[in-house]
């Protein structure tokens, strides 16, 4: 009953905010969550799954962004950028991250480049969390001739962003082969070489998060795809492998997580394809729960229907 209200608010056009249960934003099929929590609101950016059901490939066009003040009451902000925004880009808006810095929003995305074969990364910016984001570089940050470990078009994928305390910024990203380099402090240049991680049966989706001092590297291994994680004592490892927090999917063979934290609790976005009408290429962005051991792993998580449990933050500036 929640879900079709929610569906039929966000049929209704951007803005309407109600209330859901996992999977989330029916109609629409979103896929690849990236978190970013500010103003006491969490903004989650999410791809949009445009193929039909009879479709064999992704079709993705553009990025989309909901919020929240509580994790139940999600608001539809609308679409902050599109892949063709990316003038040097062919299209295709696979996987993006997002993340804040000296006031200012940063978009990194993938997306398939017009003239170097393959796919390639971007980053936009924006003076607001919901856009309009605008090319910050006129040109791709990442392209698939800058990497060499393997042979594939779409090596190049799934940017995650990180600052450090220290400020910092490190860029993750691969398909097969997982890769890193640090950012300059414009967020808009490589700040040295472009470093393969080896992560066995790593797939895609490589995410980096920090805790009390604990620095935490999860991916997708393994096709259909689980997600994993290691853990090490700084943004570079050395990593400790920490095995398996969530099963592979039934319906579609990606998962795609984001770790965050959100008014004192600890959640995970992903996405699977129970919306009805889901499956490979019509994916539905989920969350959970969950809560650290007390040694700082992260415990299995189960996929639940319910999801998260309110969480008013009273910091909600909007
Ligand atoms: O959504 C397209 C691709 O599928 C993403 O870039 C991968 O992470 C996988 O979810």
């Amino acid at each position: 009953m929640l879900k079709n209200l929610f569906a039929a608010a966000l049929l209704c056009g951007a803005g309407v905010v109600q209330a859901a249960t996992n999977p989330l934003f029916a109609p629409l099929y979103t896929a690849d969550p990236a978190v970013l929590v500010d103003g006491g609101r969490v903004y989650l950016f999410t791809g949009r799954d445009e193929a039909l059901p009879e479709g064999k490939d992704y079709v993705m066009h553009d990025w989309h962004v909901f919020s929240s003040c509580d994790m139940v009451n999600w608001k539809d902000e609308g679409v902050p950028i599109k892949a063709r925004d990316f003038a040097w880009a062919k299209g295709r808006a696979w996987a993006s991250d997002i993340v804040k810095r000296d006031g200012k929003y940063w978009f990194y995305s993938t997306v398939e480049h017009a003239t170097v074969p393959g796919f390639a990364i971007g980053v936009a910016v924006s003076d607001s969390p919901t856009g309009p984001f605008v090319d910050a570089r006129g040109s791709a940050l990442v392209t698939n001739d800058m990497t060499t470990q393997t042979d594939i078009a779409w090596d190049d994928i799934d940017p995650a962003i990180f600052i450090d305390d220290d400020g910092q910024a490190y860029l993750y990203w691969g398909n097969t082969v997982m890769k890193y380099a640090k950012l300059k402090a414009n967020m808009t240049e490589l700040d040295g070489p472009i470093t393969a991680v080896p992560v066995k049966d790593f797939v895609e989706a490589s995410y980096l998060h920090k805790r009390k001092g604990v620095y935490y590297l999860s991916y997708s291994q393994h096709f259909p795809e689980e997600t994993a994680y290691m853990t090490g004592p700084s943004p570079t490892g050395p990593w400790t492998p920490r095995g398996v927090v969530m099963a592979k999917n039934l319906k579609t063979k990606t998962i795609h997580q984001a770790f965050f934290e959100f008014n004192g609790r600890s959640y995970v976005a992903y996405h699977n394809a129970e919306l009805p009408g889901g499956g490979e290429f019509r994916r539905s962005v989920a969350m959970e729960e969950f809560s650290y051991r007390a040694d700082g792993t992260i415990p299995f998580i189960r996929q639940t229907k319910a999801g998260p449990r309110a969480n008013p933050s009273a910091a909600c500036k909007r």
